[in-house]
């Protein structure tokens, strides 16, 4: 019989990927009858330049263009790809690629997009972070201890004086940042201009009284054109951020975001809503790790990684693998792939998601002290309220900086004495 496809010709188990490929790592279960090897060339060929059937005519250089599965390890295959086929500087063009049309093909059950090496000849087209850890530390005058900060709550119905007044207590009771909640943006009862307005006086009222640093993370999610004038609105009122929910607004709008923040030096905080859409089933779409990975280079300076024992997702192993990936420079470590991030900046890793006093000290005996730590719920649902709250996550903090055990330090702190009344060493679900 002719031959009516041509998927293992993407298969070379003899290929040594060049310094300039770009490599990803596939998790993928073949469906019935299909065999490992046509599988993996599936892959490579939806990926790169292959269709269903073979071609009467082929360009000269397909050899130059085609991708090729070079090692399969069970249910794991390492794919190369040839730089010539990725625009330069253009994120979704390399997401249409490699994660495009193959999570769909019949042929495969599952199909996951572990992690990507980028060579140096394709993240030198990207700024990366413009401040990343030590940076955002300079802004903030802080050397040692996790940044802290917290949403209001609840995530939204308070009106924007309500907020500010709520964010001038988070400061006041020793919190460096506020934050806007993820569906936060501009609304009826409180819209993004005045919010800004009314934050940027409660802050120069906190930072006179506290002689401390404050700044906010306020949420510039929207569409494209309105995010930019939202961001210029923010350096108008002297803030030092621009909070984006990455994955809901997509890469492109985080791309043109990246330039618009270094025109008005601003940081970028990315929340990573819906990021479990595709991360959450480990057999099927892109890990979290991918994600950071793109988010580093394009250009965050904070991102939430998770936090192992809080409220939402994410095991020890992958949170620590993402932190990892986020703040080293060249990193390999638990299996993932190589990526020597040359020149770009670490970007700070957010701890967030059910923290309150009493697990603060098991989230920074996981995470380190090199983080930014938010604490909600945590602080707002203090029995004697919002700057209380703030106290006792601090006191929490600094009983862990200074390895006293919890309820030790609490005999002499009252705030973090409230806070274990109510919450004890709870891990929330
Ligand atoms: C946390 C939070 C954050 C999540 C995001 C929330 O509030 O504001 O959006 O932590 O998740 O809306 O749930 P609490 P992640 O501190 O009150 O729980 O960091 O995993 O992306
Ligand atoms: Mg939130």
């Amino acid at each position: 019989m002719r031959h009516i496809d041509w998927y293992k010709d993407f298969v070379d188990l003899k290929y040594k990927p060049s310094k300039t490929d770009v490599v990803c790592l596939f998790r993928f279960e073949p469906s019935d009858k299909v065999s490992v090897v046509e599988a993996a060339g599936r892959i490579a060929s939806e990926s790169s330049a292959g269709t269903w059937t073979t071609l009467t005519k082929l360009p000269k250089t397909i050899k130059k263009v085609m991708a090729t599965s070079f090692e399969i390890d069970g249910n794991f295959a390492k794919v190369a790809y040839p730089i010539e086929i990725w625009e330069p500087g253009n994120i979704s063009q390399l997401l249409s690629g490699i994660a495009g049309n193959i999570f769909g093909m019949k042929a495969l059950e599952n199909l996951r997009l572990v992690d990507v090496s980028l060579p140096v000849q394709y993240t030198k087209h990207f700024r990366g972070p413009e401040f990343g850890i030590e940076g955002i530390r300079r802004i903030l005058k802080v050397r040692k201890r996790p940044i802290t900060g917290a949403v209001a709550k609840p995530k939204i119905g308070w009106s924007a004086e309500e907020h500010a007044t709520i964010a001038y207590e988070t400061w006041i009771g020793g919190f460096d940042l506020v934050k806007d909640d993820e569906n936060l943006t501009s609304t009826q009862f409180n819209k993004f201009e005045q919010r800004v307005k009314l934050c940027a006086k409660m802050r120069d009222k906190a930072e006179k009284e506290s002689g401390e640093r404050k700044s906010a993370l306020i949420n510039i999610t929207g569409e494209t054109n309105q995010m930019t004038k939202r961001a210029k609105i923010l350096h108008d009122f002297g803030f030092e951020y621009a909070m984006i929910d990455v994955v809901t607004v997509g890469m492109s709008a985080l791309q043109t975001l990246r330039e618009v923040c270094h025109d008005h030096n601003l940081a970028i905080h990315a929340h990573r809503a819906m990021h479990a859409a595709f991360d959450r089933n480990p057999r099927h779409g892109i890990s979290m790790l991918f994600l950071a990975k793109i988010c580093r280079l394009i250009g965050v300076d904070q991102l939430h990684i998770g936090t192992v024992i809080g409220k939402l997702v994410g095991t020890r192993h992958d949170v620590l693998d993402i932190k990892n990936a986020i703040t080293s420079q060249n990193n390999k470590r638990f299996g993932s792939l190589n990526q020597n991030w040359n020149n770009i900046k670490p970007v700070f890793p957010v701890s967030s998601g059910g923290i309150h006093p009493g697990i603060i000290p098991d989230v920074l005996k996981i995470m380190g002290n090199n983080i930014v730590l938010l604490v909600s719920g945590g602080i707002h649902g203090h029995p004697n309220g919002t700057r209380d709250g703030a106290r006792a996550a601090i006191q929490s903090i600094e009983a862990s900086m200074q390895s006293i055990p919890l309820y030790q330090y609490a005999r002499s702190h009252k705030e973090l004495g409230a806070a274990l009344a109510k919450w004890g060493r709870l891990r929330p679900q």
